[in-house]
């Protein structure tokens, strides 16, 4: 179902009285009229140039993917991945897929997948290379579909000179003679031994493995956390190695996630593995930091439980994952996280997407991550509408503004709100204030930094991935000198969960995406993969105006350096913008920044000074973009910075 617009309907009244004077049948004529009448308002050139245009996308169909994770790529490519794809008939064929679309020819290709990156997590690399970590081990099992008691095995190593690698089907059996089997591989650290002589210490090391019931039914549900004998064991490896059951039970059984990463070269358009994350993660956020690293948190583990604040970081330069086993911080799946403009300094929003419970790790605050230290932030309002929520930086990143846009209930609530709410950084006591409401309240808002310095917020919709056939068709431009949103022309998709939004270099916006549960307004009819890709391009390009142009920029764009940017259109060109190439997933878009560049204009052009703080201009690509008095942008180059 279409949801109305106040333009919309308007059109419609008036289609009405008209059929109404004709005397014609009235629901098939309304129908008709509207769409031709609607088909042409939307098509025409003073409309396009206030609300901006959609464009359909279909790609041929062998390159079609249900599309949970996008990039884009430095060579102005988008990048996108499926995995499985939500689809468990996928995972078991090993169907897994990931395809690059070029927006500047409307061509695509279908690159192989090595494993199911089904919903890990993102972003991109100082290099330009797509870092991609965690996914699916294992799909969930809904409550009536479980036939096997089952649940997670702490494999304990008391043993310190040696590892021990327990094959996939490994045996454990309980106090009573209950046998269970491991779904996966496992390897036991060696126990870690401390001080000397009398004074030393060993400490168990351990390894989570899910088990599963050899014998279907009540009898090996357990809820006690026994010991548990490992089979095939000589007496004294026994008393060195063990499991310790967690509760043994037939309810429903979470995703379980992979440590594996890899990272995607746009010049090869080949995935890479790098080495394993020292968690499993599925459903994680990866930041980029402004030293590099990528800061990798959150997620559901092996055995399919919520990570108890386990984090790493990537190291880029080592290719290495780095623990870093103090910062502990507790949050939901896919947190919405960002270094502020105080190296380290974490901004937590509260926004995120998927699994936890309602009262721990909701609250946003400040995360030091040298520290630990965690400061909350006051002030946000429908704090419980959260989950699926978007976060943004808005504006240029030197502002240090934040917007908190929509979101709902924990879980499969029906509640959700129409919320924004704006956090100023810079504000020497940070604290949430109202923002003006969406136009209904809305899941799974995408949003999307523009070269005019409006964010672009499109899609989503009112109930939990679309129930009800509740997908919203709404486009706004946020503005955050005023504040204020402005309608765009609506969608021609409705999209839900598992849709992304992304920035084009030339200056439009691809937005993929959306797995609805059902696709009828009663629920009965399973939801269908949205495969088809719309591009929306902005009023600023509607409205018939040249475009400036950049006759050349440099590969690359140091930090503090001022660097002279050639353009015969020098007397119109009101600001100099860096946005980051940004990936998307979730909701959750942790790599997005618009950046400004002080300028100046010389006799050939401009010159443009990059800013010299790291947590403002992380390295990476960016899209650089000269926009004139009017708003209009140029076409992009994309240049890096070190
Ligand atoms: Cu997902």
């Amino acid at each position: 179902m279409r949801a109305k617009t106040r333009r919309y309907r308007q059109i419609a009244l008036v289609v009405v009285a008209a059929a109404v004077l004709l005397g014609v049948n009235v629901p098939p004529a309304v129908n008709y009229v509207q769409e031709w009448r609607h088909e042409r308002l939307i098509n025409s050139a003073p409309y396009k140039a206030q609300y901006g245009h959609w464009d359909t996308v279909e790609v041929p169909p062998d390159n079609r993917v249900n599309s949970i994770h996008a990039a884009l790529l430095n060579d102005g490519k988008v990048l996108l991945i499926a995995g499985s794809g939500n689809k468990e008939d996928m995972f078991a064929t090993k169907a897994l897929k990931s395809m690059v679309y070029d927006p500047a020819t409307g061509s695509s290709k279908m690159i192989p997948v090595p494993d199911d990156m089904f919903c890990g997590g993102q972003t991109v690399l100082p290099d330009g290379r797509i870092l991609f970590a965690g996914g699916t081990q294992r799909y969930e099992k809904l409550d009536g579909a479980v036939t096997n008691a089952a649940g997670a095995m702490r494999i304990k190593n008391e043993n310190p000179a040696a590892p021990r690698f327990l094959p996939a089907g490994t045996e454990f059996t309980s106090p009573t003679g209950q046998k269970y089997r491991s779904d996966f591989d496992a390897t036991v650290a060696p126990a870690v031994k401390t001080g000397t002589g009398a004074r030393t210490k060993v400490t168990a090391s351990e390894e989570k493995v899910f088990v599963e019931a050899e014998q279907s039914g009540p009898a090996a549900v357990n809820g006690n956390r026994d010991k548990y004998s490992i089979s095939g064991l000589d007496a004294a490896d026994a008393k060195n190695l063990y499991g310790l059951g967690e509760p043994m039970t037939l309810d429903k059984q979470d995703y379980q996630g992979t440590d594996k990463a890899y990272t995607f070269d746009p010049k090869t358009e080949q995935w890479s593995q790098v080495p394993n994350m020292n968690q499993p993660r599925w459903y994680p956020t990866l930041t980029p930091l402004s030293d590099g690293n990528v800061l990798t948190v959150a997620g559901l583990d092996g055995v399919g439980q919520v990570l108890n604040g386990q984090t790493e970081e990537y190291d880029p330069r080592a290719n290495t994952w780095v623990d870093r086993p103090n910062l502990n911080q507790y949050f939901p799946t896919y947190p919405s996280l960002f270094e502020t403009e105080t190296p380290h300094q974490m901004v937590y929003t509260g926004s995120n997407a998927g699994y936890g419970p309602s009262d721990k790790g909701r609250v946003p605050g400040f995360w030091n991550i040298d520290s630990n230290l965690f400061t909350p932030i006051p002030g946000l309002r429908d704090p419980e509408l959260m989950e699926t929520s978007g976060s943004a930086f808005v504006g240029p990143v030197q502002d240090q503004r934040i917007a908190v846009v929509g979101g709902g209930g924990v879980g499969e609530s029906p509640i959700s709100t129409a919320r924004i709410d704006f956090l100023d950084l810079k504000d020497p006591a940070p604290h949430f204030t109202p923002g003006p409401n969406l136009a209904q309240p809305t899941r799974y808002p995408n949003m999307v930094n523009m070269p005019d310095d409006t964010t672009l917020i499109t899609n989503g919709s009112l109930d939990y991935r679309g129930k009800g056939a509740t997908n919203n068709h709404l486009a706004y431009t946020l503005d955050p000198t005023t504040n204020q949103l402005t309608p765009m022309a609506d969608p021609n998709i409705g999209r839900d969960y598992h849709t992304e939004a992304l920035l084009l270099p030339d200056g439009r916006v691809l937005v993929a995406g959306s797995d609805p549960l059902f696709d009828d307004e009663k629920n009965t009819i399973p939801g269908t993969f949205e495969q088809r890709l719309e591009i929306f391009t902005p009023p600023y390009l509607e409205k018939g105006l040249p475009r400036p142009t950049i006759t050349s920029a440099p590969a690359t764009m140091d930090r503090g350096q001022t660097v002279d940017i050639p353009t015969p259109d020098a007397a119109h060109i009101a600001k100099a913008r860096l946005i980051r190439t940004s990936t998307a997933t979730h909701v959750t878009t942790t790599d997005m920044r618009d950046v400004a560049l002080p300028m100046q204009k010389t006799p050939d052009g401009v010159s443009v000074t990059v800013p010299p703080e790291p947590t403002i201009a992380p390295p990476g690509p960016y899209m650089l973009f000269l926009v004139d008095d009017k708003g209009v942008p140029s076409e992009a180059k994309i240049v890096n910075v070190p």
